[in-house]
């Protein structure tokens, strides 16, 4: 029998779009279900009654929660399909999760914070998040993608911010390609992808949305 593979998500998520990459990257079919978060779905609650967070990747009834989990998850159950995510040795293993924690710390509460601040608190954001870039502007080097030639489990990981770049720059007044060209330049290479164009937002839908957030937190 076909497996049976449902994501549930919300549509501008920077954690969402990952699992929407990686089931593309692997060529895997699944239904797309759009939650509303202010409204959670028994659904979600039940498949993830600790965060009650998206996304949920559900497999044959059975859930797997947190996005570069379920990344990690989709590389291994679908091993024998295209396009492997995660490097096969296990230091370099050991060094992509150590960059994806690197991104899901210092670049995701900079990142949080531009949008839903002003004044000083966002100014100083601003700063950490450029910050946090040229650090993993370092780490890339000049390698096309994190993941040397083949776009990779830290690529995955970064999309979701590279998608949210035009909406970060907007909410804050500032330009990340000055102070980052080469991770533009790789950001842009990711952004081309089928996977990827398949799976994020248009960019403007994003600006709007990230506006109304803004209004919404009074900034
Ligand atoms: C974060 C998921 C998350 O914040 C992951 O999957 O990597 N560490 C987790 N999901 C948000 C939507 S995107 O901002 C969410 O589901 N929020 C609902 C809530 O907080 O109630």
């Amino acid at each position: 029998m076909a497996d049976e593979v449902i994501l549930l998500d919300f549509w501008p998520s920077p954690f969402g779009v990952r699992a929407r990459i990686a089931l593309r990257e692997k060529g895997v079919e699944f239904e797309y279900r759009e939650e509303n978060l202010r409204d959670k779905s028994p659904l979600l609650l039940q498949m993830n009654p600790v965060h009650k967070k998206i996304p949920v990747l559900i497999h044959n009834g059975k859930p797997v929660c947190e996005s570069m989990n379920v990344v990690q998850y989709i590389d291994e159950v679908w091993s024998d399909k295209k396009n492997p995510l995660l490097p096969s040795d296990p230091y370099q293993r050991a060094q992509a999760r150590f960059w994806v924690d690197f991104i899901d710390t210092k670049v995701y509460e900079p990142a949080d914070k531009i949008w839903s601040t002003k004044g000083e608190v966002q100014e100083k954001a601003k700063k950490e998040y450029i910050e946090a870039l040229k650090i993993l502007e370092s780490e890339l080097g000049n390698k096309p993608y994190f993941g040397g030639d083949n776009f990779g489990f830290i690529d995955i990981a970064m999309t979701g911010y590279y998608m949210w770049f035009e909406a970060s720059e907007k909410c804050g007044n500032f330009s990340i390609e000055p102070e980052c060209p080469t991770l533009m330049a790789s950001a842009k290479r990711c952004l081309q992808r089928d996977s990827v164009v398949n799976s994020v937002p248009d960019p403007e839908k994003i600006v709007e949305f990230a506006f109304k957030i803004r209004k919404i937190y009074c900034v």
